[in-house]
């Protein structure tokens, strides 16, 4: 399955009117408007591969139709994104649940579709089949010396898959943790962790980071061995410059100030990058900006300020992700909807007036830094994300486009109504 360029002019054609209107209306008081509009376009979103299919809950799924049955076809659904929005040119792999076991076949695909991987994630919170020891009780924070083996192991396989891919980072996320009090030795299973990701760090090439992601609770519920970003930042500093932090919006427990921890993390230089999703409860994996927009505003808002401040290029310098699960939507119209909020957040970011929200800052001027920080907010910048996609060779309205060409109608008639993906 491909869409063809020329569909998605004629739908552009159609809906250019509408749009010219809107763009130039926004656009006359936009300073900067070419450079706002080049970053734009420059910016892209990873798509993870565990997120093409419809996700399950603790109680059941109920699967869509016309999923992905293999990587190859993952791709093409990435490639579907990508040819719609322009902003999603690579794939996020999570390693096993996708095995690159052809890695020329793998990336010639990709190419195809004008993909290229971004980090590779490794999986140590599931059994695999024919595993030697079982992670049931954690895994790089292991009371078992054998058993943080066996992970460490799997994490260098997953750098050599990523190696074959073109790929740069390892992203490691780990479930270990305690469901009781007095279950585990804190310090002891820290040090374990530490001792593990140093050797994981040994086996990276030069040019690879490893990306340490946090999270408070889930599956274990007493204590999370890495489970805030202050855990994660005293690995990453114990490890070296090439392990930072990396933010899962979903992993913070509520009302927690995140944009806080992203500006600190980017004056440490350890903001590895994003995995971006919405909740309202925990770990919810919702569509992005579709639960709190304000706070990925103000969360982009910190991230082009202090990008800026020390001289970083936005579109390139962090690690920009999705990582969420559908178990409602189509999975390909929900990740285009998180692409599309994630950069209309990042548009009204570019639109903050830095220089006045400074001299307010200095004045203690708390009304005029709200104004501030909210006519950017209340910009309806739609169509100037628009143009950029249009000057990119995107759709106007992406989402729309994907239902007029009846894309899922056309996954559904060449794979069935009844596949499976792997994945969440
Ligand atoms: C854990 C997590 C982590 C995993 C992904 C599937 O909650 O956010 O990033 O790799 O979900
Ligand atoms: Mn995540
Ligand atoms: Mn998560």
């Amino acid at each position: 399955m491909q869409i063809e360029k020329y569909k998605i002019d004629e739908l552009n054609h159609q809906a250019s009117g509408k749009h010219q209107r809107a763009f130039e209306y926004v656009a006359a008081d936009v300073k900067d408007l070419d450079s706002v509009l080049a970053k734009l376009e420059a910016f892209n979103v990873a798509i993870p591969s565990w997120a093409l299919g419809t996700g399950g809950t603790r109680f059941g799924r109920f699967s869509g139709g016309g999923e992905p049955r293999s990587l190859e076809e993952k791709i093409e659904d990435v490639g579907a994104i990508q040819a719609l929005n322009k902003s999603s040119n690579s794939i996020s792999l999570h390693i096993p649940w996708d095995i690159p076991s052809n890695a020329d076949a793998i990336k010639a695909a990709a190419a195809h579709h004008g993909l290229r991987f971004d980090a590779v994630n490794s999986n140590t919170f599931q059994d695999q089949k024919d595993q030697q020891h079982s992670f049931k009780y954690g895994s790089l924070h292991h009371v078992d010396k054998a058993v943080r083996k066996q992970a460490v192991e799997h994490n260098i396989e997953v750098i050599k898959y990523g190696i074959e891919l073109g790929s740069n980072a390892l992203s490691v996320w780990l479930a270990d943790g305690s469901n009781f009090p007095g279950q585990l030795n804190f310090r002891g299973a820290f040090q374990n962790t530490l001792e593990s990701l140093q050797e994981i760090y040994e086996a990276l090439p030069d040019d690879w980071k490893v990306w340490v992601e946090y999270k408070p609770y889930e599956p274990n519920f007493y204590s999370t061995t890495i489970g805030d970003w202050g855990q994660s930042l005293l690995l990453a500093n114990k490890l070296g410059p090439k392990a930072s932090t990396l933010v899962d919006l979903g992993h913070h427990l509520p009302n927690t100030n995140i944009e806080q921890i992203v500006s600190l993390l980017l004056m440490e230089g350890k903001l590895a990058g994003f995995h971006f999703n919405d909740s309202k409860y925990g770990d919810d994996d919702l569509t992005v900006g579709s639960i709190n927009p304000y706070q990925l505003f103000l969360i982009f808002n910190e991230l082009v300020e202090g990008m800026d401040a020390r001289g970083m290029t936005h579109a390139t310098d962090i690690g920009w992700m999705i990582d969420a699960s559908h178990n409602l939507k189509d999975p390909i119209e929900d990740l285009i909807q998180s692409v599309e909020a994630i950069k209309i957040a990042y548009a009204q970011a570019l639109l903050v007036d830095t220089a006045a929200l400074k001299a307010a800052q200095a004045a203690n001027d708390a009304v005029q830094a709200q104004e501030i920080l909210q006519a950017a907010y209340r910009t309806d910048v739609r169509s100037l994300v628009a143009e950029a996609r249009l000057r990119a060779g995107g759709a106007i309205d992406p989402l729309a486009a994907y239902r007029s060409l009846d894309v899922r109608g056309n996954l559904i008639k060449e794979r069935g109504a009844k596949t499976v993906a792997t994945g969440l």
